[in-house]
């Protein structure tokens, strides 16, 4: 190999490695954030913001990525919410307005499972449909 092939091969080879890492950087950019859904708790139930429906029905796609907000405004409770099943779970918070997220990736089958508060779960339960 001549000193000028040898050259050309190293510019080339550079070039490649970057063309890689850009490629790999915009991957890492372009990866879909999570859908974000918020919970509000007050009088011992979950409500979605302006809806009167207490521990709604949450609706998620197979394997969707969700990024669940828990924010506790029942003055004197402590709340959590979370599935059991997928050991998902967010603190339990106080009730001053206090927030906690977890970050989930629904499965990928169809399915109904049941969220709670973990301490209250009685009251505080509610439908996570994957469809
Ligand atoms: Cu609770």
């Amino acid at each position: 190999m001549s000193e000028q092939t040898k050259k050309r091969f190293l510019q080339l080879l550079v070039l490649v490695l970057a063309a890689g890492a850009l490629s790999f950087a915009v991957a890492a950019v372009s990866k879909p954030a999570a859908r974000e859904i918020v919970l509000v708790t007050r009088d011992m139930a979950f409500y979605l913001p302006d809806d009167p429906t207490p521990n709604p029905t949450l609706v998620v796609a197979p394997g969707e990525t969700i990024r669940l907000e828990l924010i506790n405004r029942d003055h004197g409770m402590l709340h959590d919410w979370g599935v059991a099943a997928w050991r998902t779970a967010t603190e339990l918070i106080p009730g001053d307005g206090s927030s906690d997220s977890v970050v989930f990736t629904a499965p990928s089958e169809p399915g109904e499972h049941e969220y709670v508060c973990s301490t209250h779960a009685i009251l505080m339960r509610g439908v996570l449909a994957v469809r």
